[in-house]
């Protein structure tokens, strides 16, 4: 237990992420993950927004200066090569194809979301900065649409595409795949943390499967939409892509834009998002593409639901279900599911990210002393625990990466003390 005052936390938090900047983009941590990230830096970014509005901005454009040519900005670019990480931009093999190296998927896109809450910190200063990243959101915001769209649903096409790299969700998916002729490599990520805490080396097989069957295709999305090998419908995507378009829809309305397809998108999102639902349990869930199953997995991108605008009765009982049985909620998977693993990465530890956007949910559609609860239980996790990648729901046990750059930005724009009306 790592009691702190909350003041000399909201400093610890903004030397972290001053430790992890690296002038015009910031890395997660040093050591485990040395790259940027893309919805990583949209968190840095909200986090520099309380102190450094420049430098906010700064972050989000070179986000958006990675974007390919198709629309798609990557969910990892490489400024500088780094030993460190593996897989790096030589087994990626994307040379050429983007403005500078980097992977060859997407992440969550909550760059749109969290750019219209800076610029609502200052709308003065920020109307020349949005106004210019604007038509770049919207190209890939039309990526997601055009090439990650079934009937309304966003799904993903490799497990690092949703951020949640292990959840429970796509297992079923990951076990067609015979990962046959994957050669050797060797990990990094267990020589930075303990291997109970990260995926497994036959997850890890199939991510650096899929990662060279996007090569051998040149990551042409035409090509890889006509033999998928991997494709599942996915909570976080569809919750985070449905939100992030009402707020570019609202940032254009405001700065007088023609807003295009954004109505027509929202709908779509917005029919899509309700087939989540699982009949079984009334819980949002994966759908799996092939099999036009629900994986019925209760995880932490089920609750996304009210973040996308979407209330659900079901999903208010099982969020006070996790309130009840975890001192740190939200769990990544069910608390009470016999292979609820707390440790695990996206298999049971609770997030500060997904919390914070599960409050922001909360909050905007009225539950107030739900999102109260979520926010207060992270700033107890973080208070007690420090500024880890994820915790363990029950114990705040810290695992992964530490010094982490969501987790502090988190603190710093929504969960600590002195935030007001957070
Ligand atoms: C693969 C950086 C990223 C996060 C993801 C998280 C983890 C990478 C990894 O770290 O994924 O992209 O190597 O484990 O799952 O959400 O963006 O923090």
């Amino acid at each position: 237990m790592n009691q702190v005052e909350p003041s000399s936390l909201d400093e610890q938090a903004r030397q972290i992420l001053q430790k992890n900047d690296k002038g015009t983009y910031t890395i997660p941590t040093a050591g485990l993950y040395p790259y940027q990230w893309n919805w990583d830096s949209a968190f840095a970014a909200w986090g520099f927004s309380t102190f450094d509005i420049d430098r906010a901005w700064v972050e989000l454009e070179t986000l958006m200066a990675g974007q390919w040519p198709n629309g798609m900005v990557p969910h990892i670019q490489f400024h500088s090569p780094d030993p460190g990480y593996f897989p790096g931009p030589d087994v990626w093999g994307t040379q050429g194809i983007g403005p500078s190296p980097s992977s060859g998927i997407s992440q969550p896109p909550v760059a749109a979301i969290f750019a219209r809450l800076i610029y609502e910190k200052n709308p003065l200063a920020g109307e020349p900065r949005i106004r210019a990243l604007v038509p770049s959101l919207l190209r890939w915001h039309h990526w997601f649409m055009q090439w990650r769209q079934d009937n309304g649903v966003i799904f993903v096409t490799h497990p690092w595409e949703a951020g949640r790299d292990n959840t429970h969700d796509w297992d079923d998916a990951m076990a067609n795949i015979d990962p046959v002729g994957v050669g050797d490599y060797t990990r990094r990520d267990t020589s930075h943390v303990d291997a109970s805490m990260r995926p497994t080396k036959e997850d890890y097989d199939r991510y650096i499967w899929l990662v060279q069957r996007g090569r051998s295709a040149g990551w042409d999305e035409g090509l890889m939409a006509a033999d998928r090998d991997f494709a599942v419908g996915d909570p976080t995507m569809t919750f985070i892509l449905l939100r992030a378009q009402r707020d570019l829809l609202w940032l254009m309305t405001e700065l007088q834009m023609t807003t295009g397809p954004l109505p027509l998108w929202i709908e779509t999102l917005e029919a899509g998002a309700a087939t989540l639902c699982d009949p079984k349990s009334g819980y949002f869930t994966a759908l799996d593409l092939v099999s036009r199953k629900h994986t019925g997995h209760l995880t932490n991108a089920s609750f996304l639901n009210w973040l996308g605008g979407v209330d659900s009765k079901a999903m208010q009982r099982a969020l006070a279900r996790m309130i009840e049985t975890c001192r740190y909620p939200v769990p990544s998977y069910d608390a009470q599911a016999c292979d609820f693993d707390g440790m695990r990465y996206w298999r049971g530890p609770t997030w500060a990210i997904m919390n914070a956007l599960i409050g922001l949910g909360l909050k905007d559609m009225g539950l107030e002393d739900a999102a109260e609860k979520v926010r207060a239980g992270t700033q107890q996790m973080i208070m007690d625990h420090g500024f880890a990648e994820y915790f363990h729901p029950h114990t705040g046990a810290p695992a992964g990466g530490g010094s982490f750059t969501w987790t502090a930005a988190v603190w710093l724009a929504w969960a600590s003390p002195s935030v007001k009306g957070a």
